[in-house]
């Protein structure tokens, strides 16, 4: 009865963390998948949500089903930390707000909440961008195109093509952006950008779709989520995914939401309940424990103070592994540039080594990085940064570079 179905070929960011998993290498280096690693090298559990752990599991309550919008005390945490305490949206009831399965499960439910809604709407993401947004939004049924975002000659954004290409989009087309921590090129747009942004958006009545998945691993908390509050504040109808996986270090606990800014209050409500509708459809319910842990920390003045300086500290060490990075290779590799590595925020850096480059680093070397040269820097730490230096350089220091 199956023989027809094809296999998949695999995703290619986790089919290569499980090759890196696999992989007898004995210095080999992960940076490839979006995961922050500690200067130990591994993938930290956050003290914060240790102690939010403890305090779940001594009130041993039941493990009875969330509603389908999720745990109202993490709705209401994650509203505040995404679009800021004294948001004047926010006291007027105008967002609504779901827990969702990780950022990924809010831009799934988005986007078949624009799919059911705006059936005639397209939605346009940048190039490039994280491979899975294509994926994602294609399969609930939309048609994907790209606008011009990445310009290699300046390592910055090709600001006036991309404007012009929102200029030129038919009303209610949905425009995806990441308001910090670009994946995969690392470079975000500036404020002043985002103004001309935020211009376009209302002239051509477009629908702006934000996808935070790094918030306080650029520049801060608030400052990562500048966009989304200018862009609220704006009054546009604007759609945010967020993710908790990697600022909490709880990618496998799923946590994410999805909040759409409305013009009222009773949108907002209407909204709300079609997006539970959504929801019930799907998989019917959220799970509880990630939502507890977020919960527990966001709304406790000591934990959550504690949570905002282990996010600096993550902050701070991705910083300093760019510059340790471009250090050794600015001394090994002298008649290239690499300040990109230290202008560019967040986890990754689009690095311009070729894919044929990066295969020679991966099979010769243990050092793992994407296809498209993408290098998750959080994977770097002081005891394989030597390593990862040296494995560049012997590899774009060779014939032909
Ligand atoms: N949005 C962006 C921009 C993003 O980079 C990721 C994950 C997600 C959403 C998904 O978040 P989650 O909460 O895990 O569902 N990106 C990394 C991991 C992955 O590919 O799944 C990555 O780019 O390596």
């Amino acid at each position: 009865m199956y023989d027809h179905i094809p296999a998949y070929p695999g995703d290619p960011i986790l089919s290569l963390f499980q090759d890196f998993q696999r992989d007898a290498h004995p210095s080999k280096v992960n940076l490839s998948i979006g995961l922050y690693y500690d200067d130990a090298g591994r993938i930290p559990v956050l003290g914060s949500t240790r102690i939010a752990a403890d305090r779940v599991r001594e009130a041993d309550a039941p493990h009875t089903y969330l509603p389908m919008e999720g745990l109202a005390a993490y709705r209401q945490g994650l509203q505040r930390l995404v679009f800021g305490a004294d948001c004047a949206a926010l006291a007027e009831g105008r967002i609504a707000t779901l827990q969702t399965l990780g950022g990924s499960g809010a831009l799934r439910l988005g986007a078949e909440f624009v799919k059911r809604y705006f059936p005639d709407s397209a939605i346009w993401i940048s190039d490039p961008t994280w491979d899975n947004h294509r994926v994602i939004f294609s399969a609930a049924g939309l048609d994907v195109h790209t606008y011009p975002y990445y310009d290699a000659q300046t390592n910055g954004v090709r600001v006036d093509a991309m404007l012009a290409a929102f200029d030129a989009l038919p009303a209610r087309s949905v425009v995806l952006l990441q308001p910090c921590c670009h994946n995969p090129t690392g470079i975000d747009l500036t404020r002043d950008t985002w103004r001309d942004v935020i211009d376009v958006c209302q002239r051509r009545g477009l629908i702006p779709f934000l996808d935070m998945a790094y918030q306080g691993f650029g520049d801060g908390l608030a400052e990562d989520a500048w966009a989304v509050r200018a862009m609220t504040d704006a009054g546009l109808p604007v759609i945010v995914s967020n993710s908790f996986s990697k600022n909490f270090s709880l990618y496998g606990e799923r946590v994410g939401g999805l909040s759409v800014v409305c013009a009222s209050a009773s949108a907002s409500a209407t909204v709300l309940s079609q997006l539970q509708a959504g929801v019930r459809r799907t998989y019917s319910s959220p799970p509880l424990f990630g939502a507890q842990l977020v919960a527990t920390v966001l709304n406790d003045d000591t934990l959550r103070a504690q949570w905002e300086n282990e996010v600096a500290g993550v902050r701070e060490r991705i910083k300093r592994m760019r510059g340790a990075l471009k250090t050794r290779l600015d001394a090994q590799l002298p008649g290239r540039a690499f300040d990109a590595l230290v202008t560019q925020r967040g986890m990754f850096s689009y690095t311009g080594i070729g894919a044929a480059d990066v295969d020679r680093l991966r099979t010769e070397h243990g050092v793992y990085l994407l296809r498209s040269g993408r290098m998750c820097i959080a994977g770097l730490n002081d005891a394989n940064v030597d390593h990862v230096a040296a494995s560049i350089a012997a590899v774009l220091g060779g014939a032909g570079h």
